[in-house]
């Protein structure tokens, strides 16, 4: 049916448009403690699309009493980062500004990357050693002291460091 192949075109290339790429390189990436509301289609959606590291060094800090992992946006120091690039649509990017608490705690910057792999499908596929922008929650309202903090390439909730990540609903109150 021609009518219904030409909608389908229409529909996909309106969703293309209205999704976003984002770099994520903390509690979001797959295996640690937020990845979980990333999938959780009643947040939107995300597709994996690669792996990546920043063409750019940044610091990437464990901080608060709550050891959550802030990337500095201060270029050119600390280490490129690893992280996953995800493709998400507008429902999942609002759900994600929330819970991040952008822009109070984290703003949105772009950030540009190096693809590592290109495992994602269709629309989503980025060739291996491209290079690509994409959105990342990272901060400039940090404290002073945080620069003098040790800084990781690739952040693990559950590393060596042994700064155990507080989640949002165990958090007692400041
Ligand atoms: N969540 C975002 C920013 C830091 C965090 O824990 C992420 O994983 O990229």
């Amino acid at each position: 049916m021609k009518g219904f192949s030409i909608l389908s075109v229409i529909v996909s290339v309106f969703r293309a448009v209205h999704m976003e790429q984002i770099f994520v390189y903390g509690t979001l990436k797959k295996g640690q403690p937020n990845y979980f509301r990333m999938m959780d289609p009643d947040n939107g959606r995300a597709e994996f699309v690669a792996h990546a590291r920043t063409v750019e060094q940044y610091p990437l800090v464990i901080a608060t009493k709550n050891n959550i992992p802030f990337l500095l946006n201060v270029p050119g120091e600390g280490q490129r980062i690893q992280g996953e690039i995800y493709s998400v649509d507008q429902k999942m990017l609002k759900f994600l500004d929330e819970f991040e608490s952008c822009p109070d705690l984290y703003q949105r910057t772009t950030v540009q990357l190096e693809v590592q792999d290109g495992l994602g499908e269709g629309e989503n596929t980025l060739e291996s050693g491209s290079f690509v922008n994409a959105s990342v929650y990272s901060t400039t309202t940090y404290e002073p002291e945080w620069l003098q903090k040790p800084t990781y390439e690739s952040y693990d909730a559950h590393g060596d460091h042994g700064l155990r990540y507080v989640r949002r609903e165990d958090r007692s109150p400041e």
